[in-house]
């Protein structure tokens, strides 16, 4: 079945969602609403620019209408859609959101826009990130200081975009993986101009990725940056202390974590690259975007180092 129709037949079956509430201090609009079936996960539709649009959310299995829960928003590859990410990343399991609200939104046509393959615009696609906040706020009860985005290849290049725009400010920190940076691609990097300073962001990249080359150069939807370039970009916009990045070898050489300290924030950005890692969501099980890309599991989980970063930031 096409993907267009397996969605079709997802939104039919789902009501469209009310209009935007407003947030308070003490927990978003949605707070006090109560939900069905917490702990697995839903299918849910709304209308952005004049499309409809659609996400899969997954509230804690004890969901409390009354706690104000952190939400982590998870964007998907390219030819993918939210529940994959969701499986491949295995970020619904209590072992990594007990506490947490989980969002995977499904890009048009498979895609976020940002490639030369892109259905939707990148205003529109900012602009359903925007709605997408909005619509969580009003219906589930959202610590509003406490939102993340997460995303994989071309999901990750995305979440670098929200990075780089004014709807970026409504996040809390960031986490591309294997990411197609084709907005934010030339030195003048005009293109990128994040809502403040620092606003925390880490990476995680293979030495070996055959899609999105650590290296960059000529991607699958455009030019791509070098991944060591791209990062002096973010020193500099973060305020880092680039001469002081500390990096730590581990695995017999494999993987190296770089820590910048960012106008006092330590940690506010970091990366990890895994030499011998190619295009894929590491993982110490082996998951589906591994066994895709040909690859076995690695010594780094993903999903671990990325909710700990999370927790670690709250927007100022
Ligand atoms: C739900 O379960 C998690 C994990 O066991 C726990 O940390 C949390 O306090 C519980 N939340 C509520 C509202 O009971
Ligand atoms: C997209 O960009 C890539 C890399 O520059 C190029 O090889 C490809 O032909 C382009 N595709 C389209 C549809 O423009
Ligand atoms: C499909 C599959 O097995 N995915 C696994 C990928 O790895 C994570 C843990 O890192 C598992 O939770 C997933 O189930």
């Amino acid at each position: 079945m096409k993907l267009s129709t397996f969605l079709s037949i997802l939104a039919a079956s789902t009501p469209v969602a009310a209009a935007p509430t407003a947030t308070t201090s003490a927990g978003s609009a949605g707070c006090g609403k109560s939900h069905l079936l917490p702990g697995i996960t839903q299918y849910r539709g709304l209308t952005s620019s004049g499309r409809g649009r659609n996400y899969f959310i997954h509230l804690p299995g004890n969901y409390s209408e009354d706690t104000p829960y952190p939400v982590v928003v998870g964007f998907h590859g390219s030819s993918s859609i939210g529940l994959f990410f969701e499986v491949d990343t295995g970020l619904s399991s209590d072992k990594f959101s007990a506490n947490k609200i989980m969002v995977y939104p499904n890009g048009v046509g498979g895609a976020w826009a940002g490639a030369n393959y892109s259905e939707a615009s990148v205003e529109e696609d900012l602009q359903f990130v925007s709605d997408l906040l909005d619509d969580i706020r009003g219906s589930y009860c959202v610590d509003d200081s406490r939102i993340y985005a997460t995303g994989m290849s071309i999901g990750g290049g995305f979440v670098n975009t929200i990075a780089c725009n004014d709807v970026g400010g409504q996040f809390a920190a960031f986490a591309p993986a294997s990411g197609s940076y084709y907005t934010d691609n030339d030195a003048a990097h005009g293109d990128c101009k994040p809502a403040r300073s620092p606003l925390p962001l880490l990476e995680v990249h293979g030495g070996n990725d055959g899609s999105v080359h650590y290296d960059g150069g000529e991607g699958e939807g455009g030019e791509e940056p070098s991944i060591p370039t791209w990062l002096g970009w973010w020193a500099q916009r973060n305020g880092c202390d680039d001469s002081a990045k500390k990096v730590e070898d581990s695995f017999d050489g494999d993987v190296h974590h770089t820590t910048w300290n960012c106008g006092g924030e330590d940690g506010a950005l970091q990366h990890w690259k895994v030499d011998d890692m190619g295009h894929c969501w590491a993982s110490t099980e082996i998951n589906f975007s591994q066994v895709a890309a040909g690859e076995g599991p690695t010594h780094i989980s993903a999903s671990q180092i990325i909710m700990e970063f999370f927790d670690k930031f709250t927007k100022p």
